[in-house]
């Protein structure tokens, strides 16, 4: 037994409110080391002849890393609170885990255990639910759809005449996205994720000019508020991007301090070094990344934030967006991000606020800032797995436990699961041009916790490197178009819509990994009714002994087009092709 490996801190991941009866709570040990873990817990103020009274219950094994085992156990204390600690047992050995310390026997004085001292309603992590049930889709609006050239740039290119660069433009704008709503009801989608709309001058937008008016290119505030309601029609949700770390070089309040220096009114809006305030041959003033063109805000500045707070509940009021993407998130202050929320979900209790961040993201999901984040780490371990397949498939269940344990459940729920972006190369080209391997990386997106998204044109097929390289226009033309590709994701889609097991209702587990078969088997369950999922990562075929769906009462398999090549069971095993897939729906 390795008592240095155990840990628990409530609250964020290890302890916290589920909702408004459950408490979660998470005990952490070295892989492999223990047989069994109890939850010892009472309610603090429940004494019977001076004797604390309490429950014993065991938990279980929810997933493992490489290097930690997890035990989690959902408890309903009567008075929603609770003293507690922990009983470990590996062969022989046994200890006793609280707040305190780890001791040989079980302490007796109540004040030595962990405390959960009440679950207070309020503070239940609440995000929208409808979240739990979108496929998102996200667009690049100057490449998703021309369709009203009179509005073009003046600089604007036929579409996809050329490679997508830096600094040129084809014109893609709302009208575009307007006429192809069908396409994405069609494909199922139901909520659209922008990259910036307002007024700016490069062809990403993340150099806000104007945070109140909309890109001429893209069209006006009547054409956007038509928008909005044709996509509310057809039951798809809107979100925009908010670029509050910083704004552009043309943003008045930052010309202001170029052409009046310490004069200005603005000077306090940015994070000034010195004066005069230069932009080569370095700025001397804070920048996103050194981007001289992207001045970082001074958002403790209140000017800024009451600017900044109007422009968010602005666009809500006005016009009924949905939820807000939070560009550079994690360097903006805390501070701004609890008014901000307080802010939106004032206006629009339903609001979505999903913060832009790579890595861990605990501080800002507490409850009082941010929804969800984007979950790189998910994009991550899938991209390495299924596209580059430079991970093995223990590997990979390690890194998704990872990920399934950075958070509490209620924000893996709404975890926004995607597998590239705008800032990233497209996963056709991850994948080496194999669409089998995209297939894969859809199937686990689109059945694993969390809600998806989907980058304009990957479910077409479309390619493309680095940033400028995956923000190539739209492809229109049919015949140019992987129509197997977008049946595929499309029955996806109908089925993670459709069927609990697919979706948020069903919790996941990994059954099985096999790295010399690159094979992984994962569950989801909701009631007496499972999915079992088989996914082959190998260049060969797979068998996996029909032992493993014996305790199904009714057995079907769930078909998906197309498999990149054929397979013919044996009496005693199920075949697994070759980067393909095998999907049963049990009832016990
Ligand atoms: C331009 C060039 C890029 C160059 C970049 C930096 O095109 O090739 O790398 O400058 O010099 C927007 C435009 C980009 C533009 C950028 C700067 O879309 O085309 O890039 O402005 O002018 C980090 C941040 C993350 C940020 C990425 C880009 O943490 O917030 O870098 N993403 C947002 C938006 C971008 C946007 C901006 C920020 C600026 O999504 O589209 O760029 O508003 C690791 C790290 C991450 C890092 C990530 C990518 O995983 O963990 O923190 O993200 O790599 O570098």
């Amino acid at each position: 037994m390795i008592k240095e490996a155990i840990y628990h801190r409530p609250k964020n991941n290890f302890a916290y409110a589920y909702d408004e009866e459950t408490l979660h709570i998470v005990l952490q040990t070295k892989k492999g080391d223990m047989d069994n873990v109890q939850l010892i817990y009472g309610d603090p103020y429940d004494w019977k002849n001076e004797k604390w009274q309490t429950e014993t219950v065991t938990m279980s094994l929810t997933g493992s890393t490489s290097l930690y085992d997890y035990w989690f156990i959902a408890v309903n204390p009567t008075f929603r609170r609770m003293r507690y600690g922990f009983y470990c047992k590996d062969g022989d050995e046994e200890c006793f885990v609280v707040e305190d310390g780890i001791f040989a026997h079980l302490p007796t004085d109540i004040s030595h255990f962990f405390c959960f001292p009440y679950l207070n309603k309020v503070d239940v992590f609440q995000a929208p639910d409808w979240v739990k049930d979108t496929v998102w889709y996200q667009i690049f609006p100057e490449r998703f759809a021309n369709g009203d050239p009179s509005i073009n740039p003046e600089e604007s290119l036929p579409w996809a005449s050329e490679a997508p660069t830096p600094t040129n433009f084809f014109g893609g704008d709302f009208q575009g996205v307007i006429n192809n709503l069908d396409y994405l009801e069609d494909l199922g989608v139901n909520g659209i994720y922008f990259t910036p709309i307002f007024k700016a001058y490069s062809n990403h937008k993340y150099d806000t000019i104007d945070y109140m008016e909309i890109d001429p290119q893209f069209g006006d505030k009547e054409t956007f508020r038509k928008l909005i309601q044709e996509c509310h029609k057809r039951g798809i949700r809107v979100m925009l991007d908010a670029v509050f770390n910083h704004s552009g070089y043309y943003f008045p309040p930052f010309q202001d301090v170029l052409e009046n220096q310490e004069q200005s009114g603005y000077k306090d809006w940015f994070h000034l070094w010195e004066f005069p305030v230069v932009t080569e041959p370095m700025p001397n003033y804070d920048t996103f990344a050194f981007v001289s063109s992207m001045p970082k805000l001074n958002t403790e500045n209140q000017e800024v934030r009451d600017y900044l707070l109007e422009v968010a509940r602005y666009w809500v009021e006005e016009f009924d967006i949905d939820g807000w993407r939070l560009d550079v998130a994690n360097e903006v202050d805390h501070t701004f991000w609890r008014d901000f929320r307080q802010t939106v979900k004032e206006v629009k209790p339903e609001a979505y606020i999903l913060g832009e961040i790579w890595h861990d993201s605990m501080p800002w999901l507490q409850g009082d800032q941010f929804d969800a984040v984007m979950n790189y780490p998910f994009t991550n371990a899938a991209i390495d797995f299924f596209a580059k397949s430079e991970m093995q498939a223990t590997a990979f269940s390690h890194a998704i436990n990872r990920v399934s344990h950075m958070y509490p459940q209620n924000v893996n729920e709404v975890a926004f699961n995607l597998l590239d972006s705008h800032d990233t190369p497209r996963i056709l080209t991850l994948a080496k041009e194999s669409l089998a391997r995209v297939k894969l990386l859809y199937l686990f997106q689109l059945t694993f916790t969390g809600t998806p998204c989907i980058y304009y044109g990957d479910e077409i097929g479309m390619k493309g490197g680095e940033d400028p390289g995956c923000r190539a226009c739209m492809e229109w033309e049919t015949d140019k178009q992987d129509r197997d590709l977008f049946a595929f994701v499309q029955k996806l889609i109908t089925l993670r819509k459709h069927n609990p097991l697919f979706g948020n209702k069903a919790t996941f587990r990994f059954i099985q990994t096999t790295d010399e078969k690159g094979l992984i088997v994962y569950e989801k369950q909701t009631g007496v009714k499972r999915l079992i999922v088989m996914l082959n990562n190998s260049d060969s075929n797979q068998y996996i002994s029909k032992e493993l769906l014996k305790e199904g009462d009714t057995l079907e398999e769930i078909s998906l087009p197309t498999q990149a090549s054929s397979h013919q069971d044996t009496e005693r095993e199920i075949v697994v092709p070759s980067l393909g897939w095998r999907i049963f729906e049990l009832t016990e």
